[in-house]
């Protein structure tokens, strides 16, 4: 006991004299508890003395609130107004919905690659059913966690869903345990493509399969989906070292007769980009659910999804046609199958920067105004102590998680934030519950039509600008979705003045951890 005490008063120590004291003190406030102790034994290594008191400064709080976790960053704009709404407030309209879907989350096994295959799976398998909707109608989904002992939710990816309907754990509700049911409700305010996976554990929860896609189809005519007369979705996902389309690995015979417009919906839930192309000319109708206007044909051209991002790629068959990854799964399409077609290749690499019929600048600026906050996302690498550990960590603005920046911006506010990736490393930066407008690459404006983005690959060195509209009210997370690089410290998020956070990052009870990542 005396020894444990000890190490309670030395890591309080320590913890002041680097300067953080303060929020983590806050942070550990809030979880009821001394700064991190469960995990001082993390730290009985044999360290230098210098060391030792970095490792022991460095332990995660066993609980946290997001909202106590970093340091705001207002972003030049006005000051902010009190938090007032509690983010479990912020649910989707009661009514009766249009759509009623029932997912039970459960540990499987499934046949992938010719072999079976531990898995976690929606509805017994993985990945779960393709959710199609109308667009403005209001869903309902009731989650029901089976048996995973750790928990889970649903995020919906890509969907500007209410606050509270954004399904991850410790920032928008408790993960849900087994036994337990949860209802998510929200009106699909655009058509495009989706997905849906867990945001509970999602390192291993996501690898493991508990993902499914989530089409919304356009009001007034559902039929207008582009020129397409067939619509398929493709899931993108690798199961060890397994990549799949929709659960099967090589090439699939999909029957379409002479003269169809397949939409082929790829979905990449992958951590790394998806590497498509197709064997005849095609058009990329759609990124993140946006549709491209005045999009052109491509040819030996590949389009780069990143891991989270979407392509509607529209492609005519005539002869034969593959549709899929360069050296992946892929599609055949044709009306019988012709047996094998060569690999797919391709050189260049598309670049929605300049593809598509540009909007106006009258057009943009109507849109997005002239922002009232700015804000830089600078990615980082750093070699230090995180949580007792020594390892290659990222930073934001040069902090590491739990101190990073958050970014505080109030409702109706234009935003600009410039994302500028100094790592050697791509990163496919999501942010929940918004779209942004891409207005630039490493200086260079973009030309073409609005690339509207929620899940964007930033390349290596790359820099870009971005704005948005903040227009809905919650607490956001913003984080790469290469997701062991969120675990490692690429992870903050977006919150609104006005809303305060009733949820905790960690250990909440004895049978309730919420790990969003
Ligand atoms: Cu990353």
């Amino acid at each position: 006991m005396l020894g444990r005490g000890v190490v309670v008063v030395a890591a309080i120590i320590a913890v002041t004299l680097t300067g953080l004291g303060p929020a983590l003190a806050t942070a550990a406030q809030v979880g009821g508890a001394p700064a991190a102790v469960h995990r001082a034994n993390a730290c009985a290594r044999v360290h230098g003395d210098r060391q030792h008191q970095q490792c022991l400064a460095s332990l995660m709080p066993r609980s946290y609130s997001m909202m106590a976790m970093g340091v705001p960053d207002l972003g030049g704009g006005a000051p902010m107004k009190r938090p007032t709404t509690s983010l479990a407030s912020l649910h989707g309209p009661t009514g009766t919905p249009a759509h009623s879907f029932s997912l039970v989350a459960a540990m499987g096994e499934q046949v992938i690659d010719g072999g079976p295959r531990a898995v976690m799976t929606f509805n017994g398998a993985t990945p779960g059913p393709t959710l199609t909707v109308t667009q403005g109608d209001l869903v309902e989904v009731a989650l029901t966690n089976q048996d995973i002992a750790r928990g889970v939710t649903i995020h919906w990816h890509g969907v500007d869903v209410p606050g509270a309907e954004d399904g991850v754990a410790g920032v928008t509700q408790n993960a849900v345990l087994p036994g337990e049911t949860h209802i998510y409700r929200f009106v699909v305010p655009d058509a495009g493509t989706y997905w849906y996976h867990s945001h509970q554990d999602a390192v291993d929860q996501v690898a493991q399969g508990l993902l499914g896609a989530l089409v919304v189809l356009p009001r007034p005519d559902p039929a207008a989906a582009s020129l397409a007369t067939e619509d398929k979705v493709a899931v993108i996902h690798t199961y060890g070292t397994s990549t799949t389309i929709n659960g099967l690995t090589g090439s699939q015979f999909v029957a379409v007769p002479v003269g169809t417009t397949m939409r082929a919906r790829f979905v990449n839930a992958d951590n790394g980009p998806a590497l498509i192309t197709a064997s005849a000319p095609f058009r990329v109708a759609a990124i993140d659910g946006t549709d491209v206007p005045g999009a052109t044909d491509l040819q030996d051209t590949y389009v780069l999804v990143p891991a989270g991002g979407r392509a509607d790629l529209l492609v005519t068959v005539g002869e034969p046609v593959r549709i899929g990854m360069l050296s992946g799964p892929s599609w055949v399409l044709a009306p019988s199958d012709p047996g094998p077609l060569p690999e797919l290749g391709a050189h260049a690499q598309f670049d929605a920067l300049s593809y598509g019929q540009p909007g106006t600048g009258a057009q943009a600026a109507a849109e997005f105004g002239r922002p009232q906050r700015r804000f830089t996302y600078r990615i980082g690498q750093t070699t230090g102590f995180l949580d007792g550990q020594q390892d290659e960590w990222f930073t934001i603005n040069s902090r590491l998680i739990p101190y990073v920046p958050m970014f505080v911006v109030h409702l109706g506010d234009v935003v600009s934030v410039e994302i500028d990736n100094e790592t050697n490393l791509p990163h496919p930066m999501h942010l929940h519950g918004h779209h942004a407008l891409v207005v630039s690459r490493n200086g260079v404006p973009s030309t073409g039509a609005p690339w509207i983005v929620d899940s964007l690959q930033v390349a290596a060195h790359e820099r870009y600008v971005l704005t948005f509209v903040a227009d809905n009210p919650g607490i956001w997370m913003w984080h790469c979705h290469n997701l062991p690089h969120a675990r490692s410290g690429l992870m903050t998020h977006l919150m609104y003045d006005t809303v305060r956070e009733p949820y905790l990052v960690g250990r909440v009870s004895a049978g309730l951890t919420n790990r969003p990542e």
